[in-house]
C-alpha cells in the first residue's frame, strides 16, 4: 500500500502521547497509526482557560507533532458537557429518556467545530490525509471545507449508529448528517451500524445508496464498517511480564482458591452495571454453593463526574453493590469489590488474567475493547470464560464467547453459572476461536483498512463546503 506523505488524527482531546499505554483503547489504536504514517494529532488539550487566553500549543514528541487547544469554561460546558455528553452520547446508545437538547449547547458545539477547523486549516499540509473521531466533531469537515479544504477527510464514529426513528427525535439532527457529506468516507463499527446509517439516508434524507456509496443533499460519501481491535501481542506481553505478572500473582494468592469474575468499564450507564450487578445477586440468590467461592470485582474509574445523570448513577450502583455485599457477606467474604478509579493498563492485563470469567454486559456500544483485552491477556492453556452483551458491537465478531441479553438478568444469571461449571477443553475450545477473530481484526488492520479507503477516495476538485447549511 501506497503511504500517504502524513496522517492528521483529530480527536475531541489528544495526547498525551507518551502515557497513551494507561489511557486505553482509542488513544493507544491512534498513537500507533501516527507512529507508523509519521503524523499531527489535533484536538483539545484538556486545559480550560480564560476567553482571550485560549492557546494552541504544539510539540513534537517520539516521531509525531501533538497541537493542542484550550478551550474558554462556557465553550466546554456547552460543547463537551452540553451537547456531546448530555445530548450526543445517550442519543447514540438509544437512550431518548437521557437525551438533554439545548440550543445553548448547540451553538457551543458549532463554536469549538469551528474554532477546530480555524486552528487546524493553518496547520494542513494539501497532500494530507485527516481521520477524525467520534461525534463531538461530526461538522468538522464541513468547517474545514467552508474555509477551503481540499485534502481528503475521514471521519470514523466509535459508538453505536442509532435507528432513524431515534435519531429523528433530536432537534436539527439533520443539520448533523448533512454536515457529514463533507467527508470523503465515514467508518462505522459494524454492518448493523453502517446499514442503520443507511436506512436513515434513504428514509429521511430522501438518498440513494449504491455499494458503500451513498448520495444525499447533492454530495456522494462512501461508507464501511470498519470494527476496531486491539495489539492482541502487547495485552497478552502485559498480563504475562512485569507489573502485569506480578499483579497475576498477588491477586491470586487473595483470591485463595475463590474464582473471580471481573468487570472494567468507565462508570458510565450505557455499560449495564446496575444490570450487571443484580444478575450477580440473582446468581448468588440461585447458587447458595457459590457463597464464599466466588468474588465479582468490578473497576469502574469515574467518567465525566460534571453530568448529573452520571453522578446519580454513581450513588445508584454503589447502592446496589452495598445492598448485595449486605445481604449476602459474611465476615471473611465481601461478594462484590467495587473500585472507583482507574488502574494502570499493565495491572488490569494482570488482573483480567487472574479472573475466571469477565462479564462485559453493556446495554449498548460501538465496539467494547475490554471484552477483547480479557481475551487477550488469558493463559491459553487454561483460559477463562468471557460473558458478552449480544448488544456490543465486538458480539458481532465474538460469537465463541458466552452471548447474553444484559436485559434479561436471568439469562446472565444462568450464563454466570455456566461459565463457572465449563470444563476445560470447552474453554480452550472458544478461547482459541476469539483468538483467531482477535488476531484477524486487530487495531493494525482497522487503522491500515480505513487509511486505505480515505487513500482510494476520488480526490475532489474544489473545498466548497459552504452549501452544507446551517443550524
Ligand atoms: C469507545 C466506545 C469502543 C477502562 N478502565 C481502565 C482503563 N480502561 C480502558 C480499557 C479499554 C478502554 O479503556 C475502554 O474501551 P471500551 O471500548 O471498552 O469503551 P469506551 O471507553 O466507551 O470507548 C467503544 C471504543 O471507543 C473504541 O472505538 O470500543 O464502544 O464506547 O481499553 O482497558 N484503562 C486503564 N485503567 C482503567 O481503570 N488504564
Amino acid at each position: 500500500m501506497k503511504r500517504p506523505r502524513r496522517l492528521v488524527a483529530v480527536s475531541n482531546r489528544a495526547g498525551p502521547v507518551k502515557g497513551a499505554a494507561a489511557a486505553g483503547g482509542l488513544a493507544v489504536g491512534l498513537v500507533g497509526a501516527l507512529r507508523e504514517y509519521g503524523g499531527l494529532w489535533f484536538g483539545w488539550s484538556g486545559r480550560v482557560a480564560a476567553p482571550g487566553k485560549t492557546r494552541l500549543h504544539s510539540e513534537k514528541i517520539e516521531g509525531l507533532t501533538l497541537a493542542t487547544l484550550d478551550l474558554t469554561q462556557k465553550d466546554f460546558d456547552g460543547y463537551y458537557n452540553g451537547l456531546a455528553n448530555g445530548c450526543l452520547w445517550p442519543l447514540l446508545h438509544f437512550r431518548m429518556d437521557l437525551t438533554h437538547f439545548e440550543r445553548e449547547h448547540l451553538d457551543a458545539y458549532r463554536r469549538v467545530n469551528d474554532q477546530f477547523a480555524r486552528q487546524l486549516g493553518r496547520l494542513l499540509r494539501p497532500d494530507d490525509l485527516v481521520w477524525v473521531h467520534d461525534f463531538h466533531l461530526f461538522p468538522l469537515a464541513a468547517e474545514l471545507r467552508r474555509r477551503g479544504a481540499r485534502q481528503k477527510i475521514g471521519f470514523f464514529l466509535h459508538t453505536p449508529f442509532p435507528p432513524t426513528e431515534i435519531l429523528s427525535t433530536l432537534p436539527q439532527h439533520d443539520w448533523i448528517v448533512r454536515s457529514l457529506f463533507a467527508y470523503d468516507l465515514i467508518g462505522f463499527q459494524t454492518k448493523p451500524d453502517l446499514a442503520r446509517f443507511h436506512d436513515h439516508i434513504r428514509r429521511a434524507a430522501g438518498g440513494r445508496v449504491q455499494g458503500g456509496v451513498v448520495s444525499a443533499f447533492g454530495r456522494e460519501v462512501q461508507t464501511g464498517a470498519f470494527p476496531i481491535g486491539i495489539d492482541v501481542e502487547e495485552f497478552h506481553r502485559f498480563a504475562f511480564t512485569a507489573s502485569g505478572e506480578r499483579e497475576f500473582h498477588r491477586m491470586r494468592k487473595a483470591l485463595a482458591g475463590r474464582d473471580q469474575i471481573i468487570g472494567v468499564d468507565r462508570l458510565d450507564y450505557s455499560k449495564g452495571l446496575l444490570r450487571r450487578v443484580a444478575a450477580f445477586g440473582r446468581y448468588l440468590e440461585a447458587n447458595p454453593q457459590a457463597h464464599g467461592q466466588v468474588i465479582f470485582l468490578q473497576v469502574a474509574p469515574v467518567s465525566r463526574g460534571m453530568i448529573t445523570s452520571y453522578r446519580e448513577f454513581r450513588h445508584e450502583l454503589e447502592r446496589a453493590a452495598a445492598h448485595i455485599n449486605g445481604r449476602f457477606g459474611r465476615f471473611d467474604w465481601t461478594p462484590v469489590h467495587y473500585l472507583n478509579r482507574a488502574l494502570p493498563r499493565r495491572t488490569l492485563a494482570g488482573l483480567h488474567r487472574a479472573s475466571r470469567i469477565a462479564l462485559v454486559t453493556p446495554v449498548r456500544d460501538g465496539m467494547n475493547l475490554v471484552a477483547k483485552e480479557y481475551v487477550a491477556a488469558q493463559d491459553p492453556a487454561d483460559p477463562g470464560v468471557l460473558i458478552l452483551s449480544r448488544f456490543a458491537g465486538a458480539a458481532q465478531q465474538m460469537g465463541a464467547a458466552l452471548l447474553v441479553n444484559p436485559f434479561d438478568g436471568e439469562e446472565m444469571a444462568l450464563a454466570l453459572h455456566q461459565a463457572r461449571a465449563m470444563p476445560l477443553e470447552e474453554r480452550r475450545n472458544r478461547h482459541a476461536r476469539l483468538m483467531r477473530c482477535l488476531h484477524e481484526y486487530d487495531v493494525k488492520r482497522w487503522r491500515d483498512e480505513f487509511v486505505a479507503a480515505l487513500s482510494a477516495t476520488r480526490a475532489r476538485r474544489t473545498g466548497a463546503g459552504a452549501a452544507i447549511g446551517t443550524a
